[in-house]
């Protein structure tokens, strides 16, 4: 009995202190600051302001929700503290686009107003109803103790082009209330739903109970009346999890499918979001859909280290079908990296990444996403660098574009892999590899890349960059964007945020890198998107005319810059 309780003891505090090691820097949500959360902002402070990525003019934004593409138009809702700039006073706000680039704000279309959800108006998802239009499932909160419930919404006008008002009627609202054994106050964020031939509309709720993530499965037939599979559709033992995403991918190809698509050339994604982490993975795996049940395939990794969509500051993402353009569009959000009392100084907090078309790997291990193709209409003046040698040391400035709002391609490519230096087996966590190995230290193979965001004489910048690793059966690469040189600034989060590229170098001996440089972010696609990671960084002396954008080699084998390609990057228009 008294060993029993010590070991609980024991795995307690080993299970606190292993997530508060990889919690990410970013305190857990849903906290309230009620002397802070309705300081609106005396002024707007521009200065790391983005150009391209989504944000609002000013206050709080979080999770991306309830995305779509209706009768020609995308929208955009998301989470808005439309008060000030900490989280809290959480409402809906609507953004609508004809290109996912330009954006124009509409009034917020969910906000409290109903004893459904009067302590606020958290994720949820879109739908829309074939001959009927769209439905948005989003949870509420009905007391201080954010009990949380799921409710609907649909437009007051459904031949309003923009879907302006939405309207939350009182007849089956709350449409999903937590039920016996669900534990109400950490049960949120509905998924879209996807309808099967059996005549039911499915939807997934995310939820915990004790330490285990759980997504619990509602079935309906009219979309107002659900009932609760007698298990979860999946669940880890990883912690609550936040704003699960689950949809078909097609095992061949780049095109998207629709959320109701099943099938024997289709596989299927489980995405959560980890709340005590603050990051995202996602498992790929078969659907059963007569028994409600996911199992992951045995190449995805079921847990902490599960894949990422992104290895950086990317959380609480969700996708949609693009039917305009057969595609599966994903949006995430970025939290700031700066401390609260700088976000309140600033009066804006938060932004989206860029919209990301996703599909699977021809491999059928992992995701592949990159940047919308829309994205390019923004770029301008065009620079190019081709078949530069890159000597150890090297570091060469890719001259005449706007280097603090940009858009870059590269190819980097090595004649030889015999300089790369031993692989230890113990190292398996890539943001440990990428602190202990930075962009500095020499290498065989790399480190070489990109120096974002860089001033002058380099007293700041933002490498995103390579390191390869012979192990006994392959080589391994790393891919890491390294924020702790990014900023002279103290008292900011600045992780070396890394992951490892799925990549076989034998046969190409190239590795290509993309990366979207906004003032205040600097987002990279490796490898054709095969590795993403989005990190926040926060220069004092590389703004605007004075950023510089290098190319470098650290490592002892030369390197080609084989084809580079930058663009200046226009603004977006969003207002
Ligand atoms: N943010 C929302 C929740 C969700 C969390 C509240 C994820 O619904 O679980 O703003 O960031």
């Amino acid at each position: 009995m008294v060993l029993s309780k010590s070991l609980t003891i024991f795995v307690v505090v080993a299970f606190s202190i292993s997530v508060s090691l990889i919690n990410n820097g970013v305190e857990a949500f849903h906290k309230i600051y009620p002397h802070l959360q309705s300081v609106s902002a005396v002024s707007v402070s521009g200065m790391h302001r983005t150009g391209y990525h989504f944000q609002p003019p000013r206050n709080w934004i979080n999770d991306p929700n309830g995305p779509m593409f209706y009768n020609g138009v995308y929208h955009l809702f998301y989470q808005y503290n439309p008060n000030g700039s900490v989280w809290g006073n959480i409402v809906w706000a609507h953004s609508i686009s004809k290109d996912l680039i330009n954006w124009k704000a509409l009034e917020p279309a969910i906000y409290p107003s109903k004893p459904f959800d009067k302590y606020g108006c958290w994720s949820g998802s879109a739908t829309i109803l074939p001959g009927k239009g769209p439905v948005i499932l989003y949870t509420g909160i009905i007391d201080e103790n954010q009990t949380q419930v799921q409710c609907y919404a649909k437009p007051e006008d459904p031949s309003d082009p923009f879907l302006r008002k939405w309207v939350k009627p009182d007849e089956f609202n709350p449409i999903v209330v937590a039920g016996k054994g669900v534990n109400g106050s950490a049960f949120r964020d509905p998924t879209t739903a996807w309808w099967s031939k059996d005549g039911h509309w499915r939807i997934l709720v995310g939820s915990r109970r004790k330490h285990r993530g759980m997504a619990y499965l509602y079935r309906s037939r009219d979309f107002f009346k659900w009932v609760r599979a007698k298990h979860p559709i999946h669940s880890a033992k990883t912690g609550m999890w936040e704003c699960p995403d689950f949809y078909p991918v097609s095992l061949k190809g780049k095109e998207g499918l629709d959320t109701s698509m099943v099938g024997t050339n289709v596989k299927h994604v489980l995405k959560n979001s980890l709340d005590m982490t603050r990051f995202e993975y996602y498992t790929l795996g078969t659907y059963f859909m007569n028994k409600d049940k996911y199992i992951p395939d045995n190449t995805s990794e079921d847990g902490w280290g599960g894949l990422r969509y992104d290895y950086g500051n990317f959380y609480a993402s969700k996708s949609f079908f693009d039917p305009s353009k057969n595609r599966r569009i994903l949006w995430g959000w970025a939290n700031e990296s700066d401390s609260k009392d700088d976000d309140i100084k600033k009066g804006w907090a938060g932004i989206q990444a860029i919209p990301r078309s996703v599909w699977l790997d021809s491999t059928g291990r992992q995701l592949v996403q990159w940047p919308v193709e829309e994205l390019n209409s923004l770029r301008e003046r065009e620079v190019n660098m081709n078949n530069h040698k890159l000597e150890k040391g090297d570091h060469i400035e890719v001259d005449g574009i706007t280097a603090a709002q940009a858009d870059v391609e590269v190819t980097f490519s090595f004649t030889s892999l015999d300089k790369a230096e031993a692989y230890d087996p113990s190292w398996v966590n890539a943001q440990d590899l990428c602190a202990q190995k930075g962009s500095k230290v020499e290498g065989g193979v790399g480190p070489f890349g990109l120096l974002t965001l860089a001033s002058e004489n380099l007293e700041e910048f933002t490498p995103v960059f390579f390191r390869i690793f012979k192990a006994p059966d392959k080589h391994v690469v790393l891919l890491c964007s390294d924020a702790r040189s990014s900023s002279l600034k103290s008292n900011l989060y600045k992780p070396p945020f890394a992951g490892f590229v799925d990549v076989d170098l034998e046969a190409t001996k190239k590795l290509s890198l993309r990366s979207l440089i906004d003032h205040s972010v600097v987002e990279s696609f490796g490898e054709g998107g095969k590795t993403n990671i989005l990190s926040r960084v926060y220069p004092q002396l590389a703004v605007t005319i004075q950023a510089h954008l290098f190319v470098f080699n650290n490592g002892t084998e030369p390197i080609t810059v084989e084809k580079l390609k930058a663009w200046s990057m226009k603004s977006a228009d969003i207002i």
